[in-house]
């Protein structure tokens, strides 16, 4: 696998010659100052893509060239919104770059609701605990008839949750879900004083829009961009919802195998593939991450690779990136036999760009800045433990690294 680094530009606190001495040959960033819905300039990308490249790495992937709310609502502004998509897209094939991630989330990207959560061994993880998630839904942002999405007992715990909050407390954690984990990739509500009602408006747009609805609108905007993605040379990548299930009433089409197989079918050019994401698919105990490599694999263009321990409830904790609820020796293995498969049928993209994803806060970290889950650090540790699972893999069964 290529070894890639989520990078979020010059604001980042690691360099990007940090990045060389880490061992990372390819860099994973967007233009993260280009408003969500404007077109990605030639000049822009080009001033990125020169700075990668004279540190002696490649762009390896964009993540994200984000989906406007106008294009997954399918509103009136749709055919501005695609028109600038499919040139961002044309830009970013004229500069050479291959991949491109996306998702198709509606409002909230990815959730959690600790993001300092102390494990035993004193470093800092993140949390979705589904019950204070539902105390934040139905007590705190006051989402109309909220409480017919959860069963009793869930509202009865979130009750019990919310009874114990704070009035800081229950604003910090409505703060986290709406704008902390979201700012920092193009979010769609801003740190504005009003968040909540913000928020609760774009809930609303999609009270119309149920899951057949947000599928429609997801297939429409494939049959726009993966035509103009084969003719640029992209690899088009959806990442996994996160979590991999509805959440405040939402509509969620890519937590499951049939979601991605469905979406795999809408258009059977190789360029629309996935972003297998390892994390946010294990937190649903029904997922079999494994036969998914094995049913989808050809489709992977883009690897995150973490783990979760999933609990009774839904609930779920980052658990590092070998422990958890993910095999991962037998996940890195499955992938592995796909790129020695296509290395086999002479493919070019056989080397698929690997991300550590997200990291455990340990060390160090607590006295950089960085943005929720990516730790430099911890992010460092998974890398060399995937790295090192990797070469074992590759020497024991392969004899020959790909
Ligand atoms: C958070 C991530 C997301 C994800 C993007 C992909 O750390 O899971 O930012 O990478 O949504 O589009």
């Amino acid at each position: 696998m290529e070894k890639t680094w989520r990078w979020f530009g010059y604001n980042d606190s690691v360099q990007l010659s940090d990045l060389r001495q880490m061992g990372i040959e390819g860099v994973v960033t967007a233009l993260h100052h280009v408003p969500n819905g404007e077109v990605w300039p030639v000049s822009e990308i080009l001033k990125v893509k020169t700075d990668i490249e004279n540190h002696g790495m490649r762009w390896s992937v964009v993540e994200s060239l984000p989906v406007s709310e106008g294009i997954k609502i399918h509103s009136s502004d749709y055919d501005r919104l695609i028109a600038n998509y499919r040139q961002s897209l044309r830009n970013l094939g004229q500069c050479g770059i291959d991949t491109v991630c996306y998702n198709f989330m509606p409002v909230l990207d990815w959730a959690r609701t600790d993001l300092q959560f102390k494990l035993p061994n004193g470093g800092e993880s993140m949390y979705f605990d589904y019950p204070t998630f539902a105390a934040f839904d139905i007590f705190i942002l006051k989402r109309p008839d909220a409480q017919k999405d959860y069963p009793d007992w869930m509202v009865q715990k979130a009750e019990a949750v919310f009874s114990k909050m704070s009035e800081a407390e229950a604003e910090k954690l409505a703060h986290n879900i709406i704008v902390v984990t979201q700012g920092f990739i193009n979010g769609t509500v801003g740190d504005v004083a009003d968040y909540k009602t913000v928020f609760l408006g774009l809930l609303q747009n999609y009270s119309e829009i149920d899951r057949d609805g947000l599928r429609k609108n997801l297939s429409a905007f494939l049959n726009d961009v993966v035509p103009v993605a084969e003719e640029a040379g992209i690899n088009l990548c959806i990442h996994p919802d996160d979590p991999p299930y509805p959440v405040l009433g939402l509509p969620r089409i890519a937590g499951t195998i049939e979601d991605f197989k469905w979406i795999t079918e809408q258009n059977k050019s190789l360029r629309n593939g996935i972003t297998f994401c390892s994390g946010s698919l294990s937190a649903r105990a029904d997922n079999d991450l494994v036969e998914f490599v094995h049913q989808l694999g050809d489709r992977i263009h883009f690897i995150h690779l973490r783990n979760t321990q999933m609990l009774e409830d839904g609930s779920f904790y980052e658990s590092g990136h070998l422990k958890g609820s993910v095999d991962m020796y037998e996940l890195v293995k499955a992938l592995l036999e796909e790129q020695h498969r296509r290395k086999a049928e002479g493919r070019s993209d056989y080397r698929m760009p690997m991300r550590p994803d997200h990291g455990i806060k340990i060390l160090t970290d607590y006295q950089r800045q960085a943005n929720p889950g990516y730790p430099l650090t911890g992010r460092l540790k998974g890398l060399a433990e995937i790295t090192g699972l990797e070469m074992g893999i590759e020497r024991a069964l392969f004899h020959q690294p790909c």
